[in-house]
């Protein structure tokens, strides 16, 4: 026989491809447990897709192209070609990540957080979820991570003016599967410039105090506005990173809705510098001469102003020259930025202008106006934008998509837009909707009754305050 198969090499080649056939079926139909002869049938129509949708196994995504694979196959028995058997003997479907399945280029970007070791509970939460959902039904305080970044492992980078805990970098860790990097600011960038007059700004701290402004006896925080108005875009990780955009993330903040798209590509392709979700009014007492200080640079400097930029999102007056500050700003705990925008000679020269007059540390500047002023001045309109889809809050603040059929039925949204500070004119959205390119968003017309009767209600409001103010001779 061995003779005749030599002599005839045909036959040699059929015996060969039948051995490959049966081979293939058998490992096609070995792996899930059927008996009757309708299941034969439907995995002998699979076949064909079957050899076609082989997947390379050696892949460090192979289980996400498994995944792939599977949904073009479309068949619940297509699954048992790529279970793999437990040490139970049970054969356990492929897994999948959503961050690998989604092979879109990514932005050269990152989360950017600078904290204190002691916040590690509230970062944490920031980060995923507190421990409350662990024991709770109700999907209440989950964060970045859950909403977002599982879907896109965006790094995370933690800053801190002292070096990080073990603990606080193991607990972290355990939060993400996102790369995770730790720095520490360097001392130059935390610490009291030479020209500094230390009695005057323990002094003016004192006063402060008096008025009663939030932080006003803070050194550290002075330190903290300062650095996050003019440093943090300098750090070393940001360029070894080759980062160009950053998200800001503090302790204690939320993200109640789903964000099924990439903010940093949104940015990208859209040529947007700075990104926020909420804008309000800051507290006069702690910025006296801020305004003054920017006028005065923006005269020596007016080739800086962007053509087109937002200066009516922060003056009420006609012109900015002879303006006054009408304390909007665009709050900073959250905001997605472009690093270059910061890096800029714009920028650079218009915080060094503020940091020479002193104002971070005999006043108690914060970083937020100062961004803030930056961004509406500094760069067009069509760049600064309002990410009215980012449901956020913090601190008991927040604003909440509107639209309720595409965010709050479609289960997308855990938050009521009516709540949200940023539902009305108030709280510097009217200034925002007025100043902006995309200007007021037609979602409002969905919920115009009942904004009209609170912003009637809150006028009410303000008015019985004024008038027993006035009755109390205040
Ligand atoms: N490492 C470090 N981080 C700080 C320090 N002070 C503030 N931060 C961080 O800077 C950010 C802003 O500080 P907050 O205390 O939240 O100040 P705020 O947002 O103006 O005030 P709240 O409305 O109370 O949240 C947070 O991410 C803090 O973790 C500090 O001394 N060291
Ligand atoms: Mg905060």
């Amino acid at each position: 026989m061995l003779r005749s198969l030599i002599m005839r090499p045909q036959r040699l080649l059929i015996l060969l491809a039948t051995v490959v056939t049966v081979v293939l079926i058998s490992s096609f139909f070995s792996v899930t447990s059927f008996n009757s002869s309708k299941h034969i049938r439907t995995r002998l129509r699979q076949l064909p897709s079957y050899l076609r949708n082989q997947v390379c196994l050696s892949s460090p995504y192979a289980e996400d192209q498994t995944y792939n694979a599977l949904a073009k196959n479309a068949s619940v028995y297509s699954i048992g070609r790529y279970a793999i058997k437990d040490e139970q003997g049970n054969y356990r479907p492929p897994e999948f990540n959503a961050a690998t399945v989604n092979q879109a280029p990514r932005a050269k970007a990152a989360f950017i957080a600078l904290v204190r070791n002691d916040e590690l509970e509230g970062m944490v939460q920031s980060m995923q979820e507190c421990t409350c959902l662990r024991t709770s039904l109700y999907r209440t305080d989950i964060s970045d991570e859950f909403r977002f970044n599982r879907k896109y492992n965006y790094p995370w980078v933690f800053l801190n003016d002292k070096p990080f805990t073990n603990q606080f970098k193991r607990e972290v860790r355990k939060h993400t599967r996102a790369p995770v990097y730790f720095g520490e600011v360097p001392k130059e960038h935390w610490s009291y410039p030479d020209w500094i007059d230390q009695f005057k700004a323990f002094e003016s701290r004192v006063e402060m105090m008096k008025l009663g402004a939030p932080y006003a006896g803070s050194e550290s925080y002075r330190h903290m506005c300062r650095w996050q108005s003019g440093f943090f875009f300098e750090h070393p990780l940001t360029y070894q990173l080759d980062l160009e955009y950053y998200w800001r993330v503090e302790p204690n903040v939320h993200l109640t809705c789903d964000i099924d798209y990439d903010p940093f590509m949104f940015m990208k392709i859209n040529n947007k510098a700075y990104g926020f979700t909420i804008a309000m009014v800051e507290i006069d007492t702690t910025i006296p001469t801020l305004w003054q200080t920017t006028l005065d640079f923006v005269k020596k400097h007016p080739e800086y102003l962007a053509p087109d930029n937002a200066q009516y999102f922060i003056i009420d007056d006609d012109n900015l020259e002879d303006s006054s500050y009408n304390m909007c700003h665009f709050w900073s705990n959250f905001e997605i930025g472009d690093l270059r925008f910061f890096r800029s000679k714009q920028y650079k020269d218009y915080f060094k202008h503020l940091d020479d007059s002193g104002g971070f540390f005999y006043e108690r500047w914060g970083d937020a106006p100062v961004h803030s002023i930056a961004a509406s001045l500094f760069l067009n309109r069509t760049q600064v934008y309002h990410f009215k889809d980012i449901g956020y809050s913090h601190g008991g603040m927040g604003h909440c998509p509107l639209g309720e059929e595409k965010y709050h039925q479609s289960g997308k949204c855990d938050c009521n837009p009516l709540e949200a500070i940023t539902i009305t004119e108030g709280f510097c959205m009217g200034d925002w909707w007025f100043a902006s390119a995309e200007g007021r968003p037609p979602e409002r017309k969905e919920y115009e009754d009942l904004i009209r009767l609170m912003e009637a209600q809150s006028s009410e409001e303000e008015s019985e305050e004024m008038s027993e103010q006035e009755e109390s001779g205040d």
